[in-house]
């Protein structure tokens, strides 16, 4: 991480605005699990509960937040569940490349696997020693530090395995599909540049 600058073209937020497309969703453990499914080894969908998923060993990740519309918000402490640990439970099959990462209602990102693996990659439940507000994605929200917002799912319920990629619900809307933010990838108009 570049301490303490923002990439270019982004300003700072005040405080930590909430941002995010639809209706925020109730949290009903009851009804709750975690899938991996797609192109997993087995063939099999794992499913987990949230206690399943709140036993899995822990890691704190620092982090800034950058949305592609412009605003960053930095100094984040998330606490949670390295995404890589999913490849551990779940072994994917030979030749799977992304991961579409699935939230409530549908909402998605995609993700090559290399940035799902990523050492700071974390599915979060808790944010500066608190349980994540709802707002903010209580009770897993997908943390990819290095990447724009949009590629971190609040509200995570699934993993898919893919074996070749697939534009998620923003990519799809003419955002990047790859979202560094310091290089700049805003647009999907931009893609062809990085060719
Ligand atoms: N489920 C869901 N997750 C989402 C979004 C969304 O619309 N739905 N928006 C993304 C975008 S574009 C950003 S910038 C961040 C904003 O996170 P915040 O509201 O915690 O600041 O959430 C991301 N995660
Ligand atoms: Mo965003």
């Amino acid at each position: 991480m570049r301490e303490g600058m923002l990439p270019p073209g982004q300003r700072p937020a005040k405080g930590w605005p909430i941002s995010h497309y639809g209706p925020v969703p109730r949290f009903r453990e009851d009804r709750w699990s975690l899938q991996v499914f797609g192109a997993t080894a087995n063939r099999q969908t794992y499913s987990w509960t949230f206690a399943e998923v709140s036993a899995l060993p822990k890691v704190t990740v620092h982090a800034d937040l950058h949305c592609a519309s412009g605003t960053s918000t930095t100094g984040h402490t998330f606490f949670g569940v390295p995404a890589s640990t999913v490849l551990g439970l779940a072994p994917p099959a030979d030749g799977v490349s992304h991961v579409m990462a699935w939230a409530e209602y549908g909402y998605s990102a995609n993700l090559r696997l290399a940035d799902f693996t990523a050492e700071t990659t974390v599915m979060a439940t808790h944010h500066d020693d608190e349980p994540l507000t709802v707002e903010h994605g209580f009770p897993l929200r997908l943390v990819v530090p290095h990447l724009f917002g949009y590629k971190g799912p609040k509200w995570l319920r699934g993993i898919e395995y893919m074996t070749q990629d697939r534009r998620g619900f923003w990519e799809e809307r003419g955002y990047h599909n790859l979202a560094d933010p310091w290089a700049g990838q805003r647009h999907s108009y931009q893609e062809d540049d990085d060719r």
